[in-house]
């Protein structure tokens, strides 16, 4: 049966880590995954996380299934978290959430719900984007087309460009955006380009996907929300929401993340929901507890919550920090044309490194990073700031 099986290659960014955990180097750095690391090199565990962990551990509740579509503590405070708690849209019903296997979870459901739904199975991303985003709604047969996004000149968005691409899309064609905090590039929207945006969809009636992955890491909770908060109040009233608590509670392997859809009305809600969780049965059957407890008994506590919150600031204020030093430390040592690092968000930065200059970082530092140049900040700490400096210093001179 399998004889005929093809091997085909790994995913090159989790490829990355199993070369550097190989690398015997005492200095290694591996830049390439999307992790946020602390000062000490490990995923933090945050305190408000671990205090429902352990109260959790001391009730030993019996182990039941979920409802399919997840715990309702926890779909609850996700869509407060996403529209703030006093939308409008929420008290009219319009908003369905369900718990995901993660944000890429949240994707897959989110692709398999429009396949069926919509008239274009055409859907346009970021050039660049997440690479699973091809993969995801490549595999549930939707065509994948690129919409113009980064100016490598200017480091930032090539934002008329993106208008022009968005202008010239088909009506009904879905258009993938990230909330906040780009992967892979760390350009962002200010949130007066977000309107323009947001009236050329409703103009072309184009389809808002919104994958927000990074909610908290680049301004806030409510100011990375923007993108969402903005849609919600414009004319569109039709939407989708993929999102994910594996950054910002620091929750990776839990696989904590949330599909939200707006509807027109709280009757269509209701049979989007339905076809929802008609879709989870095909799947999984229903979501996994734990990490969904984590984050519903956080988010259902005010101290906890608050606690969250300035641990999340700390994270990002650390992120903002080592973008800071890292590009002092290139200017020092002779390469000031990093200063647009700084201008970046959330935990990568298109580092305009080519291929080669990347395969030099590994070879001679074992400083790893994507070929593509793409660079995660949040796994920099101020003990090795300055050794990655001067490489990437050496390798952009040669
Ligand atoms: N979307 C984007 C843009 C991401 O960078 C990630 C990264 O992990 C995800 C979705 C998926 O999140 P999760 O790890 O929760 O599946
Ligand atoms: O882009 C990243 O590094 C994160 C983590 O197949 C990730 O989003 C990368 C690749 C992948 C799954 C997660």
């Amino acid at each position: 049966f399998f004889a005929n099986v093809e091997l085909v290659p790994g995913d090159p960014i989790l490829g990355l880590t199993e070369a550097y955990n190989a690398d015997a180097r005492a200095t290694k750095v591996n830049l390439g995954v999307g992790i946020y690391y602390d000062e000490a090199g490990r995923i933090p565990v945050l305190d408000a996380v671990r205090e429902v962990e352990q109260r959790l551990a001391a009730e030993a509740k019996p182990r039941g299934y979920l409802p399919i579509d997840g715990l309702p503590d926890y779909t609850r405070a996700t869509r407060e978290l996403l529209f703030g708690a006093e939308s409008p849209l929420l008290a009219a019903g319009r908003v369905a959430t369900t718990q995901t296997i993660g944000g890429s979870g949240a994707l897959r459901t989110g692709a398999e719900l429009l396949r069926k739904t919509l008239p274009h199975a055409t859907i346009a991303i970021s050039n660049p984007s997440w690479e699973n985003h091809r993969a995801v709604f490549g595999a549930v047969g939707f065509d994948v087309v690129d919409y113009t996004y980064f100016d490598p000149a200017t480091h930032g968005v090539d934002f008329a460009g993106m208008l022009a691409d968005l202008r010239s899309l088909e009506p009904g064609t879905v258009v993938l955006l990230h909330a906040c905090c780009h992967n892979p590039t760390g350009a962002d929207l200010t949130d007066a380009q977000w309107r323009q945006v947001i009236e050329v969809l409703a103009e072309r009636d184009l389809f808002p996907f919104i994958d927000m992955a990074y909610q908290g890491f680049d301004r806030g909770i409510d100011e990375d929300a923007a993108a969402v908060r903005l849609m919600a109040e414009s004319g569109i009233s039709e939407f989708v929401v993929a999102s994910s608590y594996s950054k910002s509670f620091s929750l990776y392997g839990e696989r904590v993340g949330a599909l939200t859809v707006v509807s027109a009305t709280a009757e269509q809600s209701r049979a989007v929901q339905s076809q929802i969780k008609r879709l989870v049965r095909a799947n999984h059957s229903s979501p996994s507890n734990h990490g969904a407890a984590l984050v519903a008994g956080v988010l259902g506590s005010a101290e906890l919550r608050a606690r969250w919150e300035a641990e999340l600031g700390q994270m990002r204020e650390r992120i903002h920090a080592l973008r800071a030093g890292l590009v002092e430390q290139l200017a020092e040592h002779g390469a000031p044309e990093f200063a647009f690092i700084q201008d970046q968000a959330g935990m990568f930065s298109y580092s305009g490194l080519s291929r080669a200059q990347v395969e030099r970082l590994r070879d001679e530092f074992g400083i790893y990073a994507v070929g593509t140049g793409r660079i995660c900040v949040a796994a920099l700490s101020l003990g090795n700031l300055g050794y990655v400096a001067k490489a990437v210093a050496a390798v952009s001179r040669g």
